[in-house]
């Protein structure tokens, strides 16, 4: 038994409620009298922490006198929403919270809302980061996730005017009682200077690296509850420091800007997170971001493997290292970098135990977004690391020449420095040549992986090559964020599906018992009076609970064709000013998601939702008919409110882009119907749920390949269609924003070039909306397909992924699976 646990972490409400009180009164010297809903928030986490700790540290010791091979996930991004309410959930103390509050006068439900979400991440490589960890806590595995405690997340969005204004995110200023600094774990991390060639103890030549700069980092450690389970996860984030707080030499020479610049410096590196989520910039801190995370926490690996006695060389049998896509990439020059001159082990053995440990993911076949970075800043940052590329390289060209002999493009395509130009360091080359799997995240993405970007290294090594489909996780995405579907679910499928999510197939049997069906309708009615009231107070719209909810919540993407969805939306809109007894049921139409702030056509693709909203909501002729919603601020926090209200989820992006896409599935498995092209795992939740309740449209992969080989000319869709034709006009013509050259840029962007091929897609879209409008209209078939959908969504729960991961990537084994 944990000393004192029996004081602090005891399960009734009684032993909740004096925590409770003990934490107002000892940990935040707040009286009951005075308390705040806020000092209330604090207190009850730290009650919760407690508990949460508890599991982590008896998790922990079991990891290490066992001697468990542990996952390091390695992300510069993660999401993971607000904790209170997921931890109660996942401890099963969420009733008792609820009494212990209640006994005090005290609203549960106020208190969940004071919570600040960390926003350490852009959108879905961050928040399945997060869905990970709190999988690998859940089905037993030992697990950390590495990241970076960034004091400033992802903005918050506001919308002024109609346009996207970014507010600074300020998750850390109310406290963080989640999270315990850890001194004992701090790493030192260099940048610049000089390498340099020195005999060490035993006679034999090291390389040395003499740093300009010395950062430090800090852990900060947040535990992650399993559902059920009695392992944690741990996020360990790094803040950067200055190693001397102080240049007190140039302090006491009264060079006080000097004095400080160095602590300045160090601190940026963690300041804040790089809004893009898609698109690679070369900026140099970023670089220099990625380093710093990625450094401490192979150091901080290596130092808990020598804290279990186990040497360097078996550093692969003690850490399955996985890359969250190309930004930890650096890993592969680090580790061997501290295996080679820190531990002295020879070359050839560090390369085994590098090969042996890392894994990478690639998350976007995007060629914007592929990272690579120019040898003089790589060189400039990091030569001990330039040099070790450099010679992985050499190896590894060899490898090539015998493999495939006198071909010198492949040669050239494969190596790790890009010569076609100004020089530069290739990332994914990288990650693939130092890992030993490499997965793509959902079937088709992984095909695309092989046959495009990795086309050759598929072909070098074909072994290496695997799929993980992604998962959500059913705790969050649907327990929590949706308790009236969890109670429905528990009671026809039994209490163990949210740890167990192929039980769900138990609802199918029930899709034919009127009852059930007429239940199942209540809930999402009753989710959609819900969000009807939050926009309401966030926008000062006012939606009809009973009309079609279509949502398209996501980042904002040219690629993602919020544009198309808007084509539509405006479609029907002149259709209905022509004809106003046209045969349309009435829709919501929401949009929500934050573009990058320097993505000029994201943001003009939100002023023209904004422009979408104000005409039509304010136009007496379409009144009751359709209304359009731009919810402002999409995060984890109001993701939970948006998915359970779904009835249609809109994934509509131009096949062969999204590698995966998550929302697809969070909203599949909250009963919505999707829209969507065969892109994605929008492929595989087709299979699952079936093709007669998914509304498939649109080009396939292949067919958007031959229709750019084949020279798309977008003006000939324009002239040839008259329905698209008119809502071109109309977007162009001043209607809407009321200024005619506000949606130029977007128009011509359509007519001159369409990249994503939304003139292409357009028909198809529509015809794809009409059929849902008609299934719309006969809510027992509709409702039938909604309880399909979320039936045959038990292998998008993240578990299955981790499962996945557990057995073709990382060797480790699980626990057996709870029945
Ligand atoms: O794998 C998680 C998520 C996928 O579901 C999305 O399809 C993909 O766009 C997203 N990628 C990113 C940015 N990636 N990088 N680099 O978030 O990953």
């Amino acid at each position: 038994k944990t000393p004192g646990a029996s004081i602090r972490t005891g399960t009734g409400a009684d032993d909740l409620r004096q925590a409770f009180l003990d934490n107002l009164v000892c940990a935040l010297g707040r009286l009951p009298s005075h308390a705040t809903s806020h000092d209330h928030y604090l207190a009850l986490a730290l009650t919760v922490r407690d508990h949460v700790m508890e599991r982590g540290v008896k998790s922990f010791e079991r990891g290490d006198t066992q001697q468990i091979r542990r996952v390091a996930y390695l992300s510069a991004e993660f999401l993971p929403g607000p904790h209170l309410g997921n931890h109660l959930l996942n401890l099963g103390l969420t009733g008792t919270a609820d009494k212990a509050l209640d006994g005090l006068g005290i609203d549960l439900d106020q208190v969940l809302a004071q919570e600040q979400e960390p926003g350490l991440g852009n959108g879905g490589l961050g928040r399945l980061a997060s869905c990970y960890l709190d999988s690998l806590a859940t089905v037993g595995v030992q697990s950390v996730g590495y990241g970076i405690r960034y004091e400033f997340g992802i903005f918050d969005q506001t919308i002024r005017d109609g346009w996207q204004v970014e507010v600074t995110d300020k998750w850390l200023h109310g406290g963080n009682p989640w999270e315990v600094y850890r001194p004992g774990a701090v790493q030192e991390v260099k940048f610049g200077g000089h390498t340099e060639v020195v005999t060490d103890a035993a006679g034999r030549s090291r390389v040395h690296w003499v740093p300009a700069i010395v950062v430090r980092g800090e852990a900060y450690d947040t535990p992650i509850s399993g559902f059920d389970s009695d392992t944690c996860a741990l996020m360990r984030l790094w803040k950067s420091e200055a190693v001397e707080s102080f240049d007190f030499e140039a302090f006491n020479h009264g060079d006080y800007d000097r004095a400080v610049e160095q602590k300045v410096a160090s601190e940026n590196l963690s300041k804040v997170l790089y809004p893009n989520d898609e698109l690679h910039r070369g900026k140099e801190l970023r670089l220099k971001q990625q380093y710093f995370f990625t450094s401490c926490a192979l150091q901080d690996m290596l130092r808990i493997q020598s804290l279990r006695g186990s040497p360097p060389d078996s550093f692969h049998r003690n850490w399955a290292v996985q890359l969250n896509d190309t930004h930890p990439a650096i890993a592969v020059a680090e580790l061997m970098r501290l295996l080679v001159d820190v531990h002295a082990l020879e070359w050839d053995a560090a390369w085994s135990v590098t090969r042996a440990t890392l894994s990478y993911t690639n998350h976007t076949l995007l060629p914007e977004a592929l990272e690579r970075w120019p040898v003089d800043m790589l060189g400039g940052l990091l030569p001990r690391h330039l040099e070790i590329i450099y010679e992985i390289n050499a190896h590894f060209l060899d490898e090539v020449r015998a493999a495939f002999p006198g071909d010198d493009e492949r040669l050239a395509r494969l190596s790790l420095i890009d010569e076609s130009g100004l020089r530069y360091v290739r990332m994914a080359n990288l990650a693939c040549v130092g890992s030993q799997t490499v997965n793509g995240v959902a079937e088709l993405h992984s095909e695309l992986l092989r046959q495009t970007v990795l086309v050759d290294f598929a072909a070098l090594w074909p072994d290496k090559f695997t799929n993980v489909t992604n998962g959500v996780t059913p705790r969050r995405f649907v327990a929590l964020a949706n308790p009236g579907l969890g109670k429905l679910l528990t009671k026809t499928a039994g209490k163990s599906w949210p740890g167990d999510l192929d039980k769900l197939r138990k609802i199918e049997p029930h899709t034919d018992d009127p009852r059930f069906r007429s239940e199942w309708r209540e809930v999402k009615l009753s989710n959609k009076r819900q969000l009807a009231a939050l926009i309401a107070e966030r926008t000062g719209i006012e939606v009809a609970p009973e009309s079609l909810f279509d949502v398209q919540v996501k980042r904002i993407h040219e690629y993602k064709r919020q544009h198309l969805n808007l084509l539509h939306v405006l479609t029907l809109y002149l259709r209905l000013k022509r004809d106003p007894k046209a045969d349309i049921p009435a829709r919501t139409f929401i949009f929500g998601g934050k573009a990058a702030p320097g993505y000029f056509l994201a943001k003009r693709i939100i002023r023209l939702a904004t422009a979408a909203s104000d005409l039509i909501n304010n136009d007496r002729d379409v009144a009751g008919r359709i209304k359009v919603v731009f919810f402002p601020d999409f995060n984890v926090r109001n993701a939970q409110s948006i998915y359970p209200a779904a009835d249609l989820s809109e994934q509509v992006s131009l096949a062969g882009m999204e590698a995966s896409g998550t929302g697809n599935m969070k909203m599949s498995l909250n009963g919505a119907l999707t829209i969507g092209t065969l892109d994605g795992a929008n492929v595989e939740i087709r299979e699952a749920v079936g093709a007669e309740n998914f509304f498939l449209f649109g080009l396939n992969a292949g067919e958007v390949v031959a229709l750019k080989r084949g020279g798309y000319r977008p003006r000939d869709r324009y002239d040839s269609d008259p329905l698209l034709r008119e809502v071109i006009d109309f977007i162009g013509s001043g209607a809407l924003g009321g200024d005619v050259d506000l949606f130029q840029p977007l128009v011509a962007n359509l007519l001159d070039h369409d990249p994503y091929l939304l003139l292409a897609d357009y028909r198809g879209y529509l015809n794809a909306q009409q059929r849902v409008s008609e299934l719309w209209m006969d809510p027992e078939a509709w409702t039938r397909a909604s309880i399909l959908n979320t039936a045959r969504m038990g292998r998008f729960s993240s578990d299955r992924s981790i499962r996945d991961y557990c057995q073709r990537v990382w060797n480790v084994n699980i626990k057996k699976q709870k029945k």
